[in-house]
């Protein structure tokens, strides 16, 4: 044997079809749907989970280089602002069409499990996508924005493209609403309409607009003499292009250089008198725009989920051809431990992220009681801003689990990590979810609808451990509402510094009381322990973040070590 045959080479990690290996997908939707309805969608699901595990999983990999380019102006000097995007775009956007990644939604086959069928169907693309969710999720939200606002002549004129199937005529819209003044406090908007012989025209500039490339948009500008904030604001319908092709007032000025989604082309535009037409009125902008952000904060929680699933696959395949120490990884206890506690985390949000799924169908087939009208405004912002950093804490340590390799970026998995860091940032923050949450439950009864909620998903359990652990997460959520209760009463500046922690315990204690419902339900009707394992793991990786002493946070303290001020301690 020669020196170079004796040479070592690890062998990369590989996929197989991505819904006959995913157990929590299909165990899930055994217990959700009925019998004939998976058997109907499942040839559709099987689908897409071999072109996701295989061709555009291997095309992601090849095409890793190429990213989206902007060529402004042409060989005679007109600007043409022409934006070309990858090959696996080019083939997503003809697959999005064709196998329904919106039109599955608004068809509504099943009724109110349309959206399970529907995000099931994302969840799978998603991560061979290389984030062209991005589009699909602003797609999705327009088609559901202007269907609430029931605006007939935009309806009719948009939604047949929004929710085509034909390649040719599918069209995406944008959601243009960052400005250089922030994503977060969107009533800061500077854009401005002005009305001018009949015809609305926007007048700005859009700092963040992702993708670039869509048909339609729709966005944020303040009708000149309207007030400041968000009711001084309006939200408009545009198209990008006239019919001859050319922009609609609308130059792109660059992409941005981003740390991930690299392929989703997200440019900074200026409005030079574009023609749009007013959804829903001349104000309350922010109000009106809320429908679409409820749909972009669901798809991110099942991208959040996707992305996770992904990273869990690649680990696991190559924990088992790895070996070091004697061992495969696989063999390892503490890597086992590792991969142990990143399935619980992606199980724990799996479930949070279509429980949102569920309620959003019902919704939409308007089946939905009060209580669940209350759990959906929160659940959605909850399942957001949680499952967001799971998938960053999951992609992080999928990478550590591949050691140097994970680092390496001609591996494809620093990708991961990347494209996970946008999932707490965009569509609102970790933080101002947390703030969302606090002003919805200030509002109405959400409170007691995620304890009802939680009490009967915990009220089904029959194992003993599974009861057990269904008492800790029931303290959990009384110990939150007692401090929501007495912050709320006593130190508003209080509650809100304690808001990101809150809304945490209560996403944590929901994941926990919907993975002990599939555990015992798994436990009965499969014989499976996993779910229930997972369930039990995940109360070991915490569910609580407020503790006792919730309300022992001293401002002053928090202020100093922020700032980095002088404090006087003790006495
Ligand atoms: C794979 C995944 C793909 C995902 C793709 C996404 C691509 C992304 C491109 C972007 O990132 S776009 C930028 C995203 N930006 C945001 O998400 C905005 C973040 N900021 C917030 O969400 C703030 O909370 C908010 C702008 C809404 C605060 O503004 P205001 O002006 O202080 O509004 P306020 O007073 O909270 O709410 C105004 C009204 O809207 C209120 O109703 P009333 O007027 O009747 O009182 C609110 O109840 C209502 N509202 C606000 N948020 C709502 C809502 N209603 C229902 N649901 C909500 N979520």
């Amino acid at each position: 044997m020669t020196a170079l045959q004796a040479a070592f080479f690890q062998s990369p990690p590989t996929l197989g079809n991505q819904y006959d290996d995913d157990r929590v997908l299909r165990s899930y939707l055994l217990r959700t749907l009925p019998a004939d309805m998976l058997r109907d969608i499942e040839p559709a699901l099987r689908e897409m989970g071999e072109l996701s595990g295989g061709p555009f999983h291997d095309l992601q990999l090849r095409d890793r280089l190429n990213e989206p380019r902007l060529t402004q102006w042409d060989a005679w000097g007109h600007r043409i602002d022409r934006v070309e995007v990858s090959p696996l775009w080019q083939a997503a956007a003809r697959l999005a069409a064709e196998k329904g990644l919106i039109a599955t939604a608004y068809e509504r086959a099943h009724g109110e499990l349309s959206r399970v069928h529907h995000f099931a169907l994302t969840y799978l693309f998603e991560p061979s996508s290389d984030v062209y969710t991005c589009p699909l999720a602003m797609t999705d939200g327009a088609a559901k924005t202007l269907l609430a606002h029931g605006n007939r002549a935009l309806v009719d004129r948009a939604l047949p493209r929004l929710t085509s199937r034909d390649p040719a005529r599918m069209w995406t819209s944008g959601q243009w609403m960052t400005e250089r003044t922030g994503g977060s406090d969107v009533g800061l908007t500077e854009t401005v309409a002005r009305l001018e012989d009949g015809q609305w025209r926007l007048f700005g500039t859009k700092w963040f607009t992702s993708a670039a490339t869509s048909e339609m948009a729709l966005t944020l500008a303040r009708p000149e003499g309207n007030g400041p904030g968000g009711r001084g604001l309006a939200l408009f319908y545009l198209e990008t292009r006239d019919d001859a092709g050319r922009y609609n007032g609308i130059a792109i000025n660059r992409l941005k250089d981003k740390l991930g989604t690299r392929k989703v082309p997200t440019a900074e535009l200026t409005l030079t008198g574009t023609r749009a037409q007013p959804v829903a009125g001349l104000s309350d902008g922010v109000r009106a725009i809320a429908p679409m952000l409820n749909v972009t904060r669901t798809w991110n929680a099942v991208g959040a989920v996707g992305g996770m699933r992904r990273a869990l696959a690649l680990s696991r395949d190559y924990a088992q051809r790895r070996v070091a120490f004697g061992a495969r990884l696989a063999d390892k206890p503490l890597h086992r431990e590792t991969l142990a506690g990143m399935q619980a985390e992606y199980d724990g949000a799996f479930h949070l992220a279509f429980r949102a799924v569920e309620l959003l169908g019902q919704e939409e087939a308007g089946t939905l009681s009060p209580g669940e009208v209350e759990l959906l405004r929160i659940l959605v912002p909850i399942a957001k801003l949680l499952t967001g950093k799971q998938a960053v804490a999951v992609a992080s340590e999928a990478l550590e689990a591949f050691g140097g390799a994970g680092y390496v970026e001609d591996t494809g998995l620093p990708r991961l990590l990347r494209d996970a860091q946008v999932l707490s940032i965009w569509e609102g923050t970790t933080n101002v979810l947390s703030l969302d949450v606090l002003r919805a439950l200030s509002k109405g009864a959400a409170l007691s609808a995620w304890q009802e909620e939680a009490a009967q998903l915990c009220a089904l359990t029959r194992e003993p451990r599974l009861v057990a652990a269904a008492r800790v997460a029931r303290e959990t959520l009384d110990r939150a509402e007692r401090f929501a209760l007495l912050a709320m009463s006593r130190e508003p500046q209080g509650m809100e510094a304690g808001a990101r922690r809150f809304a945490m315990t209560l996403g944590r204690s929901m994941e926990l009381a919907l993975l002990l419902r599939h555990g015992q339900w798994a436990l009965d009707h499969q014989q499976d322990g996993r779910p229930a394992a997972a369930a039990l793991r995940f109360l070991r990786n915490g569910i609580d973040l407020l503790g006792e002493d919730a309300l022992a946070d001293d401002l002053a303290e928090s202020a100093a070590l922020a700032n980095d001020t002088e404090l006087p301690f003790g006495g």
